[in-house]
C-alpha cells in the first residue's frame, strides 16, 4: 500500500492541502498570545471565577500526507480566564516532540495518524496532544490517547515535559478521559494498546491524588479496537470499544491505525473496579454500532449497572472506512442517546436492548461533576436539531469540513424527560460545552453552560454563557477577534480549585 503524499502540492510546500478539513471555518488557526478584556455583550455572571481550557487540533504545519484527518493536527490549548465579569483570552501550543522538531525543521515530519511507519524520523512519543486538557494535582495534561500526557503549566500554559507519574506510568498509552473520583481525589485511568501499536492489551490503573500510581490491572481485548472513552462507577470499570480495528501489518504497510469492522459487536469490557485480575475481566457484546462519549455510570439498588452515551449505527469515524473502502455517507450520520442497564455479573454476556433517552442527533455530553460515578439526573449535550432555525446556506458555505455539527445545546432532565434547549443563533454552531455549578451548595445541574460557538457570518469565534434556570438567551456572549477551529475536549477550573501540586512534580 503506498503512502499517500501531497499531490496538489509538493512535499515542501508551504501551503495547506485545498481539503475539506483545511479549508474555510477549518483553516488552520496556529494563533499563540493572548487577548485581555475580550468584548462581552451582556454580562458574565459576576459570580463565575475560574478558567475555561479546551484544546483543538490544530496543525501548526502543512501535514506530509495530503489527506490528513482532522485528528491528527498538533493540541493548540485555549484557555479563558474570567473574573469580576472580565474575560482574558490566552493560547499556545503544547510543546510536544512533533511540534519541536516541526517547528525546527520548519516542515512536517510526521506521518498519518497513529503510523510511525510513516514518519520522516523517528519520534521517542509521537503524541500530538490534541484531544483533551485536564487539571489534576497543581497541573495541567494534556492528552492523547496513543500516548503518555504532556504536562503543562495551568498559569502560563508553559509545557514541562511528559508526565510519567513519577516514573511510575505502567502503560505506554493513556487515555483522554480519565475519570477524576469526586471523593477521594483519585484519577481512573486506562490505557489501550498498552504494549505498543496493534498489541490487544489494556492497563487498568489508579492515580492518586498526590500523582502515585496505586493500582494496576493488566487486560486482554478480544480485538484490537478503540476504547476511547470509559466509564466508571463505585464498585466498576467500564470500556466500550468502537468497532474500528487494527493491524500490525497494515501499519507496516503504510496503511490506515484503524478499519472500521462491520463484522465486529460493541464490546464492553467490564472489570471490578477494585481487586480485578486479567481473569476478572468480562466482555459484553451488543450488535455492532459506534458507541460516543460516556455521559456517567453509576449502580443501581439491584447492584446493576447504569451507563448513559449516544450511540450510532454506523462508522462515525467515516474518513476510516472498512476492507471494502465503504463509509457512510456524513450526512447519514446521527447518534441517540441511550441507556444500557445490566447485571456485571451475570453469566449471559449479550447486552440487553438500550432504552432510547434522546432521538435527536447529539453528542459531547456533560454532566454536573459533583455526581460523577453516582446517579445522575442531568445531562447537557451538543444536538443538531434542523428545525430551529439555522441558515444552512451561510454555515455549509463556509464550515471546511471532516468534524461533525451541532447547531444547538440540550439540557435533560431525567425527572420529567423533557429537553430544554439554547439555540446560538443561526449562522452559529456549538462545540463541547462546560457545566459551572453555581457557588455553594447548589442543586446538580444549578449555575451555568459555557460553550465555544463558531460563527459562520463573522468567521470568527464567540464564547457563550448560559444560566441552565433560563436557556431562551445567553447571559453573556463573548467576542473573539480571530476564528478557533473545531476542538474536542475541555474543562472549567474553579480558582478556588487550583493548588500547587502536592509532591514535587517535574519543572
Ligand atoms: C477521538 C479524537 C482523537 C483521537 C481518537 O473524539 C478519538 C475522539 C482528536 O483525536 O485520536
Ligand atoms: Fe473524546
Amino acid at each position: 500500500m503506498a503512502i499517500h503524499l501531497k499531490s496538489q502540492s509538493s512535499p515542501e510546500s508551504q501551503m495547506f492541502p485545498q481539503r475539506p478539513q483545511f479549508s474555510a471555518f477549518m483553516k488552520p488557526c496556529r494563533f499563540e498570545g493572548e487577548v485581555n478584556n475580550l468584548e462581552v455583550k451582556g454580562t458574565i455572571p459576576p459570580e463565575i471565577d475560574g478558567t475555561f481550557y479546551r484544546v483543538m487540533p490544530d496543525p501548526q504545519l502543512p501535514p506530509r500526507i495530503e489527506d490528513d484527518p482532522w485528528f491528527n493536527g498538533d493540541g493548540n490549548i485555549s484557555t479563558f480566564r474570567i473574573k469580576d465579569s472580565h474575560c482574558h483570552f490566552k493560547q499556545r501550543y503544547v510543546r510536544t516532540e512533533k511540534f519541536l522538531k516541526e517547528r525546527a525543521a520548519q516542515k512536517a515530519l510526521f506521518g498519518k495518524y497513529r503510523n510511525r511507519f510513516t514518519d520522516a524520523i523517528e519520534f521517542q512519543i509521537r503524541s500530538t496532544a490534541n484531544t483533551n486538557v485536564l487539571y489534576f494535582n497543581g497541573r495541567l495534561l494534556a492528552c492523547k490517547e496513543d500516548s503518555p500526557p504532556y504536562s503543562l503549566d495551568p498559569d502560563t500554559l508553559e509545557t514541562y515535559g511528559i508526565e510519567d507519574f513519577h516514573g511510575q506510568l505502567p502503560s505506554l498509552t493513556f487515555t483522554a478521559h480519565p475519570k477524576l473520583d469526586q471523593a477521594t481525589g483519585d484519577l481512573v485511568c486506562f490505557g489501550y494498546e498498552a504494549r505498543g501499536d496493534g498489541t490487544p492489551d489494556v492497563c487498568y490503573f489508579v492515580v492518586s491524588p498526590e500523582g502515585v500510581v496505586k493500582e494496576t490491572v493488566w487486560l486482554v481485548s478480544p480485538v484490537v479496537g478503540m476504547i476511547h472513552d470509559f466509564a466508571v462507577t463505585e464498585n466498576w470499570v467500564l470500556f466500550p470499544m468502537i468497532p474500528l480495528t487494527c493491524d500490525i501489518e497494515r501499519l507496516k504497510a503504510g496503511g490506515e491505525h484503524w478499519q472500521w469492522d462491520p463484522e465486529t459487536p460493541f464490546y464492553i469490557g467490564v472489570i471490578p473496579r477494585h481487586g480485578a485480575t486479567a481473569a476478572s475481566a468480562k466482555w459484553f457484546c451488543a450488535p455492532n454500532a459506534f458507541p460516543g462519549h460516556i455521559v456517567n455510570a453509576y449502580e443501581n439498588d439491584a447492584g446493576g449497572i447504569i451507563v448513559d452515551l449516544p450511540l450510532t449505527d454506523r462508522n462515525v469515524f467515516f474518513w476510516w472506512p472498512d476492507a471494502k473502502g465503504h463509509a457512510p455517507d456524513p450526512r447519514t450520520i446521527q447518534a441517540r442517546l441511550v441507556r444500557y442497564t445490566f447485571d456485571p455479573r451475570s453469566d449471559t454476556l449479550d447486552l440487553p436492548e438500550p432504552e432510547v433517552l434522546v432521538k435527536e442527533d447529539c453528542e459531547f455530553p456533560r454532566i454536573d461533576d459533583r455526581v460523577s460515578m453516582k446517579k445522575h439526573t442531568k445531562c447537557f449535550f451538543d444536538k443538531m436539531d434542523p428545525s430551529l432555525g439555522t441558515d444552512f446556506a451561510v454555515v455549509m458555505a463556509n464550515v471546511g469540513g471532516g468534524h461533525p455539527l451541532y447547531n444547538s445545546l440540550g439540557i435533560l432532565d431525567y425527572t420529567t424527560g423533557a429537553v430544554a434547549t439554547y439555540f446560538p443563533g443561526a449562522t452559529h454552531m456549538v462545540q463541547e460545552p462546560v457545566f459551572i455549578s453555581r457557588p455553594g451548595d447548589a442543586p446538580e445541574g444549578d449555575g451555568w453552560l459555557m460553550v465555544l460557538v463558531n460563527n459562520y457570518a463573522t468567521m470568527s469565534s464567540e464564547l457563550h454563557i448560559v444560566d441552565t434556570r433560563d436557556t431562551s438567551k445567553a447571559q453573556a456572549v463573548v467576542y473573539l477577534p480571530i476564528r478557533l477551529r473545531a476542538g474536542l475536549h475541555g474543562n472549567w477550573v474553579d480558582a478556588k480549585d487550583m493548588k500547587p501540586p502536592k509532591l514535587a512534580a517535574k519543572e
